[in-house]
Order: structure tokens, then C-alpha cells, then sequence
């Protein structure tokens, strides 16, 4: 399938251009006061730019080998953690698999992407950067998150250098957390 159209295709990669930078360090900033100030407006919907990494390709996005045997989890929380506090502590573990920050790419290597209270993301395009997917692209391994009283759901997805689940993709099981707030509450109750 080619995916050529102008209008669809355009808007992605506007939002992609637009999207912080997929948790790279803010030294990859670029520089200011460039002699071409059209080129650092990067959102301009100019055809004729020069072509960037998350322009979706004909034929779509090309996706990493995954080796088999490799597999993603979540080490903490445990599926039905009841939580006794806003700020949750999430672990990620990798078996057969490396981490690696964003932008390498090292064959069976990937980073980890945390999905917070959402479904996975398309498998052949880069994963979302917003409060429901968290790129952990300087290769972290485990995060502190906040999340309101509540129930959620947490997924880990491993992406690629270029922030594209493998092929297969390498996910969690997504588990349930119930988040109880930590004052005003007694041991037991829900
Ligand atoms: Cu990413």
C-alpha cells in the first residue's frame, strides 16, 4: 500500500516535526539565530523541504527485526498493585534485548515507551509523544510518573531508533493499577 496522499501524510509529519524532540537531550536543541530562519520553522508545510526521517515513505515506515526470544516487561508495579501514593514507580525490564537511547541503531536494541491509560499505538509508524506515551529515549530504565486517585493502565512498547515498534513488536502485558491517594485514607479501604 502507498500512503501518498498530500493531505494526511503532510499533517503527520507537521505534528512529528512539531513533537519535542522524543526526549532527546535539550543539548540537541538547535542552535539560534541560523542565517536561514525559514529552515529552523520546520512546521512550514513546504513540499519541496528538504526530506526528514518521519516523512511516512511509500510503502510505509521500515520497521526493525525483533529476535525471537526477546520480550519486554513491566518489574513494578505488579498487575492489581494497589498504590498508596500519586507518584508511581515504574521499572522496565528487557530479556534478549538492549536498550539503547533514540537515534541508534544497533541491531536488537530499542527504547522503552510507557502507555499510560491508552491502547497501543499503530505498529508501523512512530509512537505518539504525549501524556499517553512517554518516550524514554536517553535509554532509561525506570521512571517515577504521577497519576491521579484512580484506576490506570500501563503498557511498555519498545521502538526503535526512530521511535518505531520492531518487527515483531516487543510489549508488556498491560496491567491495571489502582491509584489510592495517600492522605486521608485508611489501610483497607477502596
Ligand atoms: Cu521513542
Amino acid at each position: 500500500m502507498i500512503r501518498r496522499a498530500a493531505g494526511p501524510s503532510g499533517a503527520l509529519a507537521i505534528a512529528l516535526l512539531a513533537a519535542p524532540a522524543f526526549g532527546q537531550e535539550p543539548a540537541a536543541a538547535p542552535p539560534p539565530a541560523q542565517e536561514h530562519p525559514a529552515a529552523a520553522g520546520q512546521a512550514a508545510p513546504d513540499a519541496h523541504a528538504a526530506p526528514d526521517a518521519h516523512a511516512v515513505p511509500a510503502g510505509g515506515f521500515k520497521r526493525t527485526p525483533a529476535p525471537a526470544g526477546a520480550y519486554v516487561y513491566i518489574g513494578w508495579p505488579n498487575d492489581g498493585e494497589v498504590i498508596h501514593s500519586t507518584h508511581i514507580h515504574v521499572w522496565f525490564g528487557t530479556r534478549n534485548f538492549g536498550v539503547a537511547p533514540a537515534g541508534t541503531y544497533k541491531p536488537n536494541t530499542g527504547h522503552h515507551h510507557l502507555l499510560v491509560d491508552t491502547d497501543l499505538p499503530p505498529m508501523d509508524q512512530p509512537i505518539p509523544n504525549d501524556k499517553h506515551h512517554l518516550h524514554f529515549g536517553l535509554g532509561q530504565t525506570e521512571t517515577v510518573i504521577e497519576l491521579p486517585p484512580g484506576t490506570h493502565t500501563l503498557q511498555l512498547l519498545m521502538a526503535d531508533g526512530d521511535h518505531i515498534p520492531h518487527d515483531p513488536p516487543l510489549m508488556s502485558k498491560k496491567i491495571t493499577i489502582h491509584v489510592v491517594g495517600t492522605e486521608s485514607r485508611v489501610a483497607g479501604t477502596r
